[in-house]
């Protein structure tokens, strides 16, 4: 892609995502307040994952996504790879609006605090023991409750999108808890937007929902989380090709 087209392409995701989220997604939330508990509920959500996937569709970028989400009607925890700002965009959009588990960092944004706070995220203080212990005693009880939680065990975007080790004990919720627990590999949203970037420098993204994996059938954390960081690895792979042509 040439360089004028992806600065232009940058400017017009700043202003869109500012119109979109700051301006739009004010009103939103507002007209959730008027519409009352139920109703404002149903709307506010299906406002979020319309947003999911109009960014994509307002960048410009095609997203081809691989497998099926399973049809379960108990809870399941999302364990997903990190690349880009996109990445959460994608899970809203074609994973539906789940609450995340994620750095206290990302409650600093003004309205996208509102929006977690909406969908029952928990953010963690990595440096303060407590509150994580915490946080993670309240995902837990939202599971029960019947709560979806999306994790990224690797902690951090990947600058390349190299799938990074997952971190020890990231999959202990899901161990404890024995919730079952759905993989999704994303390949590419790093290719549009990379890390510590803006710039939007490429059309073509991917996600793969794999199939669920059942924490009962695994003796330790460990052995969970290498097997899931592992399923999601070669799935990674796979979405190499499919955006490669
Ligand atoms: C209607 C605008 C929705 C913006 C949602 C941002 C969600 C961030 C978790």
């Amino acid at each position: 892609m040439g360089k004028l087209l992806s600065v232009m392409r940058s400017i017009w995701f700043l202003i869109g995502a500012f119109l979109y989220i700051f301006v739009y997604g004010s009103l939103v939330l507002l007209i959730g307040v008027i519409l009352g508990k139920e109703r404002g509920r149903n709307f506010v959500t299906k406002q979020i994952e319309v947003f999911g996937r109009a960014a994509f569709k307002l960048l410009g970028v095609k997203v081809f996504v691989c497998g099926k989400k399973p049809d379960v009607k108990s809870n399941y925890i999302v364990v997903t790879n990190h690349q880009s700002i996109l990445d959460i965009p994608m899970i809203i959009g074609f994973v539906g609006p789940t609450p995340f588990l994620a750095k206290k960092e990302l409650g600093k944004f003004p309205i996208i605090n509102l929006y977690l706070k909406y969908l029952g995220s928990e953010l963690i203080d990595r440096g303060n023991i407590r509150q994580t212990a915490t946080a993670i005693r309240e995902v837990m009880k939202k599971l029960q409750e019947g709560y979806h939680f999306v994790i990224f065990p690797e902690g951090t975007r990947s600058p390349d999108g190299t799938v990074l080790p997952f971190k020890n004990r990231s999959l202990e919720i899901a161990f404890k808890s024995k919730v079952p627990v759905l993989p999704v590999a994303m390949w590419g949203n790093h290719l549009v937007i990379p890390k510590h970037s803006l710039l939007v420098k490429s059309n073509k993204t991917a996600m793969k929902f794999c199939e669920l994996v059942y924490p009962e059938n695994f003796s330790s954390e460990e052995e969970l989380r290498l097997h899931v960081e592992n399923v999601i690895r070669n799935s990674v792979e796979e979405l190499k090709e499919v955006i490669k042509n």
